[in-house]
């Protein structure tokens, strides 16, 4: 059954591989999935068509026969729940990577993301010298007890699973700021990450559609 996502027209990164049709992308490489990318401008986004698919008038959207679904850590949940390669088979190993998921999308993602808005959408706001590092301080807090738990472990609970590719695809979003570098093992384990062959297609073609550029090799 032809799978369909959606993805930025042209994405605010410029095709840095942020935006988080990647991170869907990535577990449809991993699973060996065939796609296709439905673009959408902002304009688009907003009207009754997508908002169908998508309340909140966002990206991504996966659609596959008479499915349809919203939210990155649905998606993913569903591609790893029905094919082989990102759930690991004994089931409680499984239930951890759920939780992984569910960490990297409830405890990490909201506090990179609050700076990503304090810089770019209310970075000309008079409060916000004095409010930037106390959000950088969370992230610090945050990514200083996730390190603490990775150890000097290659991924979170053994072997790789969708609760790795959801916590790279989130700490990912905190390079820009420098801040991932903070966390040298951190930052390790996200270049693991987009080692793997499935990232490197995942991040080719998103930069592919977004610059008419494809990465060599
Ligand atoms: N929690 C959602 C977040 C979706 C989201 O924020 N998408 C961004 C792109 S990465 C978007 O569409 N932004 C445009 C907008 O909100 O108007 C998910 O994980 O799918």
């Amino acid at each position: 059954m032809t799978i369909t996502i959606t993805a930025f027209e042209r994405s605010p990164d410029g095709g840095m591989g942020l935006a988080r049709d990647t991170r869907v992308r990535w577990a449809l490489e991993e699973a060996g999935l065939p796609y296709d990318v439905r673009y959408v401008s902002f304009q688009a986004m907003k009207e009754p068509a997508h908002l169908r698919l998508h309340p909140f008038g966002q990206i991504p959207t996966y659609e596959e026969g008479d499915l349809a679904l919203f939210e990155t850590g649905a998606i993913v949940f569903h591609i790893a729940d029905r094919h082989a390669g990102l759930f690991p088979t004994d089931a409680d190993a499984r239930a951890r990577a759920v939780m992984w998921m569910f960490a990297a999308l409830n405890s990490v993602e909201p506090c990179i993301l609050e700076l990503v808005i304090a810089r770019f959408q209310e970075g000309d706001r008079p409060w916000t010298p004095e409010r930037l590092p106390l959000v950088k301080e969370r992230i610090r807090q945050r990514l200083g007890q996730l390190a603490t738990r990775l150890g000097d472990a290659e991924w979170l609970d053994g072997g790789f699973s969708a609760g790795d590719l959801m916590m790279v695809s989130v700490l990912l979003r905190a390079r820009p700021s420098g801040m991932l570098d903070e966390f040298p093992s951190l930052a390790a384990y996200v270049a693991r990450g987009e080692a793997r062959p499935a990232y490197q297609r995942a991040f080719a073609d998103q930069l592919e559609a977004n610059t008419g550029v494809r990465p060599a090799g």
